[in-house]
This record gives C-alpha cells, structure tokens and sequence, in this order.
C-alpha cells in the first residue's frame, strides 16, 4: 500500500523511551499509578507533544484527555485511537502508552505529509485503565460509554480512601467537559498483547477479534486476633487460613475450566501482619477471566459455594463482594475488517485474537464502532517491569493502526 504518509519509528520509539523516563523502576519498568504526580507528569508531556502537533486539546470530569486533529468536515463525527497512560505497580514500558503515543505518531505523520482528513482524528487517553490504585479497572471509559454513572467514578476510592475526585482535582485534571455523550466515528486501540500468542505463532499483527469477560471480587474474612503462643490449635479463628483454602480454591476454579478460564488473587492484605499473633482479618481479591459469560457465572457459582462453608468450618465471617463484571466483548465487524485489511495491505502476517485483557476498547465498543490491534510481548510477558516489544513490531503495529484511522476518516 503506497501511501505519502508515513510513520517515523524512530520519533515513535524516542517518543516511548522518554515517557518511560517518567516513573522509571530501578528494573527497567514504569510505576505511574492512576493519577498520582507521575501519572500527572506523563499526562503533561502528553498534552505539550500534542500542541505541538497542533492539536486542541479537551479533557472531560473523569480526566479523560482528548487530543483533537481538526478534519475537512469537523462536523463528522472524530475518528479515534488511544489507550491509557496509568500503570501497574510494576509495569512495562508498552501497556496502554504505545496505543496512545502511536495515535500521536499517526497525527505527526499526517502532519508530516500535509494530509487532511476529511473526519477529526482524536487520540484518547483514558483515565484509571488499569483499577490497579482505583477499583474497578477502566472506569473513566465505561463512564464514558455510560456503563457507570459519573458519580460512581468519581468516588472511587483508593485504600487509603483517597477519591477519584480528590486526585483529578490535585493534580489539575478535573475536566469540566461532560464526560461522554458524544459520538466518534470510530474507535482503534493499538495494544501489546500481554500473552505469548502472536509471539509463539510467529505473527506480527493480532486483529483482535474481542475480549474475554471478566468478574472482580473483594472478599474480607474476619476471625480474631490472639496470641501465637498460648492458643491451642482448636481455640483458633484464623483468618489466613481460611484466605489461603479460598485462594487454593480459586486456582482450582481456574483450572477446572481448560484452556482459557483465568483465576488471580492479587491484592491480600493480613492484619496486625504481626509474626506473633494470629491473623484476625484478611482482605484479598478475585479476578477471573473467561471468553464465554457462561462459564464465568459458572466459577462465580463455584466460589460462591465455597466460600462460605470455608468460613463456616473456621468460625471466621466472610464478606464477599462482587465489584465489577465487564461481559466478554465482540468488536465491530467492520473495524476488524479495516484492521485485517491493513495488515494484509502491509504484507504483515497476522492472526485473529481474542484479548486476554480488559481494554478502554471493550467499554467504547458500546457506544462507537471498535476494533483493537495488537502486536507481540517479549516472552508473552506485561504487567512486569521486563514487559519488552521490538523496534519492528512497534513500528509495524502503528502501520497498521494508521492505516485503519485512514480507511475510516476519509
Ligand atoms: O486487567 C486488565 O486486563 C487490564 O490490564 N487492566
Ligand atoms: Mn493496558
Ligand atoms: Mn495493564
């Protein structure tokens, strides 16, 4: 596919590697947790790149920024890409930013070539992707696509009990834009892909097809406190116990439902965390994955029959909750179609896929015409500081992803 537009790989690395600068870890990752200064940090070099490509840029109640490249038509509903800039912990260096900072790529290239668009192009950075310091996970999206109500997401809150709110407000990124409530043409977000698929069929791109449904819980298991010492066996409520059969329990879920069904306990919390004193509460929580939302609500049952009698047997309270379930996602026929098509176009080798992560794309996908492109992860490895893409794939993928934007915004 000749084209007078083209992407820069190198502008588009060096455009990653000086973001990552920011909340570098000592072993190579990123820790810019949801809207804390870090996350403020890269949201500011991401707005002063795109003034630079001469974008007006808007940002709505939930923080969410939308960096906007006027079209020919502006009354067209925007043709739009991005992804998130908030990381796990101990993140990688691709998650969320390479769909964001290669949508800005795709703005510079246009730029470069002096190529109107007949539809705006916007690039879209989603606030609190990743639920890791703000249950649930893309929230400020499924606000956007009207799953939760504004208040709900602004009045997440983080364990220390800090809001939503609270932070878009501290470090300046409380919108005053509705949040949602508008059209876009068209949503692409350009994804690694976080498993070691496309890596082991040796395939450059993934046209994704859709997303896995998910079920998040928190559960509390309360016992009592007491000595380590003098308290008989038989004497005890211990909390840890009781969590640790629960978390053995949920690995079997997930194993008991082959090949896809996905099991995590993630987040465990024990109190007082004191070597000499029986744990008398322990908080943790529950993620579990399945392409088919049937299955899912068949290892909900499967917990939620265990659970209980577990507690009951140890004498301990169980409070169980259920905070968030995002159904398994098909995309836009019409989106995966454009992405194949640049693929095959590009003469890159691609394969369908079903994201084994949740993604901003699987809540817009109700509200704009969606489909997402990945490319392979170093060893299949994300959501740890080593998570690596090449040079090659990542400048491929943005290929891809520009020319999708453009088979829809002209
Ligand atoms: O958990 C997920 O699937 C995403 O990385 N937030
Ligand atoms: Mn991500
Ligand atoms: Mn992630």
């Amino acid at each position: 596919m000749e084209s007078t537009v083209q992407i820069n790989s190198k502008r588009l690395w060096d455009s990653l590697m000086d973001m990552a600068k920011i909340g570098a870890t000592s072993k190579g990752g990123v820790c810019r947790l949801a809207l804390t200064d870090l996350d403020r940090q890269g949201r500011d070099l991401f707005v002063k790149w795109c003034r630079e490509a001469g974008c007006s840029v808007r940002v709505d109640r939930m923080g969410n920024i939308f960096a906007r490249r006027a079209g020919s038509e502006p009354a067209r509903p925007p043709i739009a890409t991005g992804s998130h800039l908030d990381s796990q912990p101990t993140g990688g260096r691709f998650d969320g930013v390479y769909g964001v900072l290669a949508g800005l790529e795709v703005i510079r290239a246009l730029n470069d070539a002096d190529h109107p668009t007949q539809a705006p192009i916007e690039v879209v950075v989603w606030t609190n992707e990743e639920g890791s310091r703000f249950a649930p996970a893309m929230v400020a999206s499924g606000v956007f696509a009207g799953v939760f109500d504004l208040e709900y997401g602004l009045s997440r809150a983080d364990l220390n009990g800090t809001t939503m709110a609270q932070e878009l407000a501290r470090i300046g990124y409380a919108g005053d834009d509705p949040v949602g409530k508008r059209s876009l043409g068209a949503f692409f977000e350009l994804h690694i892909e976080q498993g070691p698929i496309l890596e082991a069929e040796r395939q450059t791109i993934g046209v994704v097809t859709g997303a896995q449904g998910q079920r998040w819980y928190e559960i509390r298991l309360t016992g009592q406190e007491a000595h380590a010492g003098p308290t008989p066996m038989s004497r005890r409520r211990d909390a840890l116990v009781g969590a640790s059969r629960i978390v053995n329990e949920v690995n079997r879920i997930g194993l008991a439902h082959p090949p896809y069904a996905c099991a995590t306990v993630g987040l465990l919390n024990v109190s007082p965390n004191s070597r000499n004193t029986i744990p008398g509460e322990v908080f943790f929580t529950v993620d579990f994955r399945h392409p088919e939302d049937g299955v899912l609500a068949q290892m909900d049952r499967e917990l939620r029959a265990f659970a209980p009698a577990t507690a009951n047997e140890l004498g301990l309270a169980l409070d169980l909750q259920q905070i968030w379930h995002s159904p398994a996602v098909a995309f836009d026929a019409a989106c995966v179609s454009s992405v194949r098509r640049a693929a095959e176009q590009l003469g890159l080798s691609h394969m369908n896929i079903i994201s084994g992560a949740g993604h901003d794309a699987c809540y817009i996908s109700r509200v704009a015409p969606t489909g997402m492109i990945f490319i392979p992860c170093e060893n299949g490895i994300s959501h740890n500081e080593i998570e690596s893409a090449s040079r090659e794939d990542v400048a491929a993928g943005a290929r891809v992803l520009l020319a999708a934007i453009l088979d829809r915004a002209d």
